[in-house]
């Protein structure tokens, strides 16, 4: 697992209680293992062609948000206007923090993925930034 280095970003492990032949169950638990309250929850799924499919393609302005990969596997670039990197999602206990005033792109969804996000409050479209210019000239007024 990288190092991430863009703003604003890092991993989240959750953990794993494993039950052999029974199978694993892993918790995410607010302010526990995910750094904030959880008022929502969404699942991303049913991705069809995977050398075509590009989501994500926005910022937000305050939402922060935790995804985890629960089946099959998916890369996610992060960009914080300055640094980029592009980070792999494909353990279901090792989730991406992805916090405010980052473009961000999922894209390579492979093996039936299952992209389960964690988000701290609930859906506005007016959190979104949805155009990159914008992007870019929000982050210059709004460095935290
Ligand atoms: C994000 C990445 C990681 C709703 O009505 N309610 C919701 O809670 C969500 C998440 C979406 N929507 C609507 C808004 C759009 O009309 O569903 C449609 C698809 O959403 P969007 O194109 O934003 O989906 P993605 O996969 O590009 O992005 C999603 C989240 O929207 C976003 O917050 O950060 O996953």
């Amino acid at each position: 697992m990288d190092e991430i280095t863009v703003r604003n970003s890092g991993w989240i492990t959750i953990p794993e209680i494993r039950d052999g032949f029974d199978g694993t169950l892993s918790v995410a638990e607010a302010h526990k293992n995910i750094p904030f309250e959880i008022k929502r929850v969404y699942y991303i799924y049913n991705l069809m062609d995977h050398t075509r499919v590009l989501r994500g393609k926005h910022a937000h302005k305050k939402l922060e948000q935790a995804l985890f990969c629960i089946s099959g596997s998916c890369d996610v670039v992060l960009n914080d206007g300055k640094n980029i990197q592009v980070v792999s999602l494909n353990e279901p206990n090792t989730g991406l923090y992805l916090g405010p005033r980052l473009w961000h792109v999922m894209h390579n969804f492979r093996n039936h993925c299952i992209l389960l996000v964690f988000a701290s409050d609930f859906f506005r479209e007016s959190d979104y930034i949805r155009d990159f210019d914008s992007f870019l000239s929000y982050i210059k007024t709004h460095r935290r």
